[in-house]
């Protein structure tokens, strides 16, 4: 009999998760009058293996490697008594929004047919791994900095390992213990990841375990075959809706007694700066209309926005939202193929059926 094991240890409802394989993506409507920061409860998992249940009061952190003086080790105890820090940042699958290379550019891209719930934000709590490289003496001459996960080795490629450069390392990356006020959960990375703001997800190894430094460049499959050239993530919006949400007919002038215009929400992200314009169609892109920001306006986590629409007629129709960011970077309508289906960044195409009501 073939024996049945879960990748994933947290429940998986249906009404906040689509599940591809042994990966969890968040339904958007999920996210739908919620604050902020996504819940631990909704936010996506993406696990090459399978999570690992790590005891923490035998764990270490190992830093090693000849780009540092004093090689040393941190137990969990160490890391939560020294000065921590929070980070607003957005974990996001390079591979998020891959379905729709196949069913909005009819050129489908192998992996999980990721929709647009392969992304999260949370408020992450930990020791900036700056602060962590000094303490063991990092050398002027390092050049870059390798994480490895404690799970299982994947396929023949060993444990999942993907080196980042000294400069990013020092820079904002975060050693993180806590996510959104809670220990962080084991589907993403008990007792500790690394937070990388604005780089794909992969960067943001989890269940960490060692972390090496060296004095020449270093290689792993994780950049070199998998999520090699890509490191900051494009500009990418969702609406707050289920995919073919019903909306009842509203005109544009509400009666007395009877509800306005409908507000749709949605977020806009961006790995390499802060959103700065939102536009949204409600007719397949022949016009666009300005969306309002509310809350949080921060670099490498979302921006929530809103625009009141009023459909005058039953049947299907096409929502699309379109973000820039500060670089000046925005949604295409199209997204050149990619041969590992990774950086979809194209205004996506969100169904909907407007009804009697
Ligand atoms: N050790 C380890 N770290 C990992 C992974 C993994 O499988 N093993 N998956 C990576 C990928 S591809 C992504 S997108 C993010 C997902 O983080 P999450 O599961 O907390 O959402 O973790 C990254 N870190
Ligand atoms: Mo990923």
């Amino acid at each position: 009999m073939k024996q049945v094991t879960a990748t994933i240890v947290k429940p998986l409802p249906d009404h906040l998760f689509r599940v591809h394989d042994g990966n969890a993506e968040m339904r958007w409507e999920a996210m739908s009058g919620v604050g902020y920061h996504t819940p631990n409860d909704r936010f996506f998992v993406r696990n090459h293996t399978a999570t690992p249940l790590i005891d923490a009061a035998t764990w270490q952190l190992h830093l090693h490697g000849a780009g540092l003086l004093r090689p040393r080790a941190f137990t969990y105890d160490e890391l939560l008594s020294m000065p921590s820090r929070t980070h607003d940042v957005a974990i996001e699958c390079a591979g998020n929004g891959r379905g729709f290379y196949g069913t909005q550019q009819g050129d489908p891209a192998p992996g999980a047919q990721w929709g647009l719930g392969a992304v999260g934000v949370a408020r992450w709590r930990g020791v900036p791994l700056r602060h962590l490289l000094k303490e063991a003496g990092l050398r002027p001459e390092a050049v870059d900095v390798l994480p490895t996960g404690l799970d299982a080795p994947f396929e023949h490629y060993g444990h999942v390992r993907r080196p980042l450069p000294v400069a990013k390392a020092v820079d904002d990356v975060l050693v993180a213990y806590g996510m959104n006020g809670r220990p962080l959960p084991p589907d993403h990375g008990f007792p500790v990841r690394l937070v990388v703001p604005g780089w794909v997800g992969i960067a943001s190894i989890k269940w960490l375990g060692d972390i090496e430094v060296s004095t020449s460049r270093m290689f792993t499959p994780w950049n070199t075959v998998f999520y090699r050239d890509v490191a900051a993530q494009p500009v990418k919006s969702a609406f707050e809706l289920p995919w073919d949400a019903r909306l009842p007919i509203r005109g544009p002038h509400a009666w007395r007694g009877r509800p306005g215009p409908h507000v749709l929400r949605g977020r806009s992200w961006s790995g390499r700066g802060r959103i700065v314009k939102v536009e949204v169609s409600f007719d397949g892109g022949a016009t666009w209309h300005l969306a309002e920001h509310h809350g949080p306006h921060l670099v490498g986590a979302w921006l929530p926005w809103h625009v009141q629409w009023a459909p005058r007629h039953t049947g299907p129709a096409v929502l699309m939202a379109r973000a820039t960011d500060e670089t000046g970077a925005t949604q295409p309508l199209r997204t050149p193929k990619h041969p590992f289906g990774y950086s979809f960044d194209a205004v996506v195409r969100h169904p909907v059926e407007v009804v009697n009501g």
